[in-house]
């Protein structure tokens, strides 16, 4: 069976939020692929690799010491930013404020660290920020803000949000899994240098080129990940602030390699081609009749209005119904021209 079956790899997919691996993060991986970042005493070179990875995130989003690590993706660094947020806080009943749209990873955090998540609506598919300060209180530990949302593409308001954590005493965290490595070539506040933010993700295996696993948990100063730091009495480190143990270099590696090699004129270079392909499909949709939302960054949403088929599922098409409509469908413009081309052209023919 392994010899015949065929990967579906993430170039055919139109809705995949992850890239297919740069060239040089692929022979990283490969080459990284037996060595655990988890146990640094004894893999020193891959460790070293996880600061170079840590102080290249921290250039593109503007955090001059850098903290952090190279998670497995990320939900982890979600779970991660809400422990930090909930273990330094004096509160025996933690709550986290969120705009509805932030990713399910949070729902996952907040069951697994027993903290309530309170979620607030959104105006046009953005983080309202008088809805969300009506769900603070007291006992709020954590202010998220989304960079780049999972279903619309869309960057929440962070210097207002980070305020907002600010006033609370509660600290700001921004997922920017997805859109961190196309903002720093737009207009947008998002990042450690535009607003009093403490913690991020930003996920290299997504837009960032780099092989999964390989997420990115960044925090302002290095005493926030103290929260997370766990004894390690026999191995030669001294304690483990990552929730994963053992964990594959490859991810490591290829984050560095990626980015050694795409920062920052070949990640300028895809957040161009891909939002110019963006624009071109909403467009063409719009043209037809559809409703589209966005793009604000290189995602596309729109009502087709059409049932989903095996055939448009294959090619690519998948159902993403957080609006409770089954036609609502996202895709994402990592993909090349000609492939959006056939996809419209199959659109015509239904
Ligand atoms: N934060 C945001 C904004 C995300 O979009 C995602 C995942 C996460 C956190 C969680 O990241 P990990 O999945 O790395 O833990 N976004 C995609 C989604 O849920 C993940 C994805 C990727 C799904 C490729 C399907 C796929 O084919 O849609």
């Amino acid at each position: 069976m392994l010899q015949r079956a065929e990967p579906q790899d993430f170039e055919r997919v139109l809705s995949s939020m992850c890239t297919v691996p740069h060239p040089s993060a692929r022979k990283a991986a490969e080459r990284f692929l037996a060595t655990n970042p988890g146990d640094p005493g004894t893999y020193e070179t891959v460790a070293d690799l996880e600061d170079d990875a840590v102080d290249a995130l921290g250039e593109l989003t503007g955090l001059a010491e850098p903290a952090g690590y190279i998670a497995s993706g990320g939900t982890e660094a979600n779970i991660q930013a809400l422990r930090i947020a909930r273990n330094r806080a004096d509160t025996d009943d933690p709550n986290v404020v969120a705009p509805v749209h932030a990713h399910f990873s949070f729902t996952k955090a907040a069951a697994v660290l027993d903290v309530e998540l309170r979620t607030a609506p959104a105006r046009n598919h953005r983080a309202d920020t008088e809805a969300m300060a009506e769900l603070i209180d007291d006992d709020t530990v954590c202010v998220v803000g989304v960079a780049g949302s999972t279903e619309y593409g869309f960057v929440d308001p962070i210097p207002a949000i980070a305020d907002l954590a600010g006033d609370a005493g509660a600290l700001c965290h921004v997922d920017a899994a997805w859109g961190g490595f196309y903002l720093p070539f737009t207009d947008h506040d998002w990042h450690f240098g535009h607003a009093a933010v403490d913690t991020m993700t930003i996920d290299p295996h997504k837009v960032g080129q780099a092989a999964v696993p390989a997420g990115g948990l960044l925090a302002r100063e290095e005493t926030l990940l103290d929260d997370l730091a766990v004894e390690t009495p026999y191995l030669e480190s001294t304690s483990q602030l990552t929730l994963t143990g053992t964990r594959s270099g490859a991810g490591v590696a290829s984050a560095v390699a990626a980015m050694e090699a795409l920062w920052p004129a070949g990640y300028r270079e895809q957040y161009e081609r891909s939002m110019d392909n963006a624009e071109w499909l909403a467009d063409q949709l719009s043209a037809r009749g559809h409703d589209v939302v966005g793009p604000e960054l290189p995602l596309v949403a729109a009502d087709l209005s059409i049932p989903m088929t095996d055939e448009l599922r294959e090619r690519g098409c998948s159902r993403s119904g957080r609006l409770g409509d089954p036609t609502m469908k996202k895709m994402v413009a990592h993909v090349t021209r000609s492939m959006l081309r056939s996809f419209v052209a199959d659109l015509d023919w239904y």
